[in-house]
């Protein structure tokens, strides 16, 4: 991550560099849920926090990803075929969606 620019004496920036120069590279865990007959599957799941999921409609209709609770955390664009749409969860909880074209389609992630 870049800071603005700021002007450092040499000693203080060979005091930073160490950290700067420490990997920090954590791919965050992904899961997949597939939308396929009209179904979220699994239609339940449960994932450790940092967790994202990605859901892939394999029907050959539109659905979308919607979470039920307001304010809505996640709202995806209509998915065709193949489209994929990825939210990470960084909160515990109880997380309720569905798909607003076919309301009762209907998904549960348990973030824990
Ligand atoms: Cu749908």
């Amino acid at each position: 991550m870049r800071g603005p620019i700021v002007r450092l004496s040499p000693g203080l920036f060979l005091a930073l560099l160490p950290a700067a120069a420490t990997p920090s590279v954590v791919v965050p865990p992904a899961v997949a849920v597939d939308i396929a007959d009209f179904a979220f599957g699994p239609a339940e799941i449960a994932v450790a926090p940092g967790t994202t999921i990605v859901w892939t409609n394999r029907d050959d209709i539109p659905h979308d990803v919607v979470a039920a609770d307001a304010p809505r955390a996640f709202r995806s664009a209509p998915l065709d075929t193949d489209e994929r749409f990825a939210f990470r969860f960084d909160r515990e909880g109880r997380f309720p969606y569905y798909c607003s074209l076919h309301s009762r389609m209907q998904g549960v992630v348990v973030v824990r």
